[in-house]
């Protein structure tokens, strides 16, 4: 099949994936020594086969800038900021085993012809999943390379068709007490709250997971719905989403309401513009064999070119 190449979003492969063959891939990519793939193995052998047909994902692979090695799976899944589970990294993985994802539901409000209370299912078309390998960069300078799968967030907000006087999306983390042992403490103003310009919101790159490596998210990763925007620190992409709202004016986000002067609205990755605190010119690769593993942090994360546009003629030094 001849595919034409335009943007770094252009399908390479439109085949639907299941689980089972992504395995497959993977391992055939290990059998022929690919640094750094061999470790990354999603799960042992034997557990593997059985789990697949429970939890397994069907989507499209897409090769959406594969941002250097894969971080093992462990670190995706151990090493995590969701502070409803505790600050620690490795408190969301051990506590977020009572966040109950089923069934899910997710209110739609603001300005937009089609509102209401939608099931995951029902916002989510999980028939049409793909998946795409993020540079997962945070603000604490430390980055992951995640196979996400999901959908383009551009194609959920269409289906409620936002009216002209939507110029922002805000996004809300479930909050509850019983489940998150985290929310005891007033680390953040609770619920998590972030929120996009309406042009960042329907950019292609984008994302809303439902899955990683191929299966559901773990709790920990903010099952079962979460942000991802590849081009901002990694806390811009919210967890466990419950509520969608369109905005005319620009609304308040968790890390801008705690820490104004060190957490802006845009977030962009910058490393031209240091934290207040540190400097965000490199970052360390979590998972990257040794403790020590640097690379140069990228400018929009690495995706300039498909997102620059965006901030034509701004300040990115004011607007951090
Ligand atoms: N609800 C919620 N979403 C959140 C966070 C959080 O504490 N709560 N942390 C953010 C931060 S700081 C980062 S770096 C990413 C981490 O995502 P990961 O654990 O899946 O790698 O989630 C973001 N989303
Ligand atoms: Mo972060």
């Amino acid at each position: 099949m001849l595919i034409k190449r335009r943007t770094p979003w252009t399908l390479t492969e439109n085949d639907v994936t299941p689980k089972s063959m992504y395995l497959s891939r993977r391992r055939l990519m290990a059998s022929f020594g690919a640094a750094g793939i061999a470790a990354c193995g999603p799960r042992g052998e034997a557990a593997g086969a059985a789990q697949e047909a429970e939890t397994g994902l069907r989507f499209t692979k897409t090769d959406y800038f594969p941002a250097g090695d894969l971080t093992p799976v462990e670190a995706v899944t151990g090493y995590n900021n969701f502070y409803e589970f505790g600050t620690g990294k490795s408190d969301p993985a051990r506590s977020s085993g009572r966040l109950t994802t089923k069934p899910w539901t997710v209110a739609v409000e603001g300005h937009a012809e089609r509102t209401g209370t939608f099931a995951l299912e029902d916002l989510v078309d999980f028939n049409r999943l793909e998946e795409r390998i993020y540079r997962l960069r945070c603000v604490e300078a430390w980055s992951m390379v995640i196979p996400w799968v999901g959908v383009p967030l551009a194609d959920v907000l269409a289906s409620f068709n936002p009216t002209s006087d939507a110029k922002y999306v805000a996004f809300e983390t479930y909050l509850n007490r019983d489940e998150m042992p985290g929310v005891r403490w007033p680390v953040l103003d609770w619920p998590y709250v972030e929120g996009l310009r309406m042009d960042e919101a329907t950019h292609p790159l984008a994302f809303l997971a439902v899955g990683l490596y191929g299966d559901v998210l773990p709790n920990q990763n903010g099952a079962p719905l979460r942000l991802v925007v590849p081009w901002k620190y990694g806390f811009k992409s919210i967890k466990s989403i419950v509520r969608i709202r369109f905005e005319s004016e620009q609304p308040p986000t968790s890390w801008n309401k705690s820490a104004a002067r060190e957490y802006g609205f845009y977030s962009n990755v910058n490393p031209n513009v240091d934290h207040p605190r540190w400097s965000q010119a490199s970052e360390r690769v979590i998972g990257g064999g040794s403790l020590f593993a640097r690379r140069d942090t990228d400018m929009f994360n690495g995706y300039a070119d498909a997102v620059a546009g965006l901030y034509a003629g701004m300040d990115l030094a004011k607007n951090y």
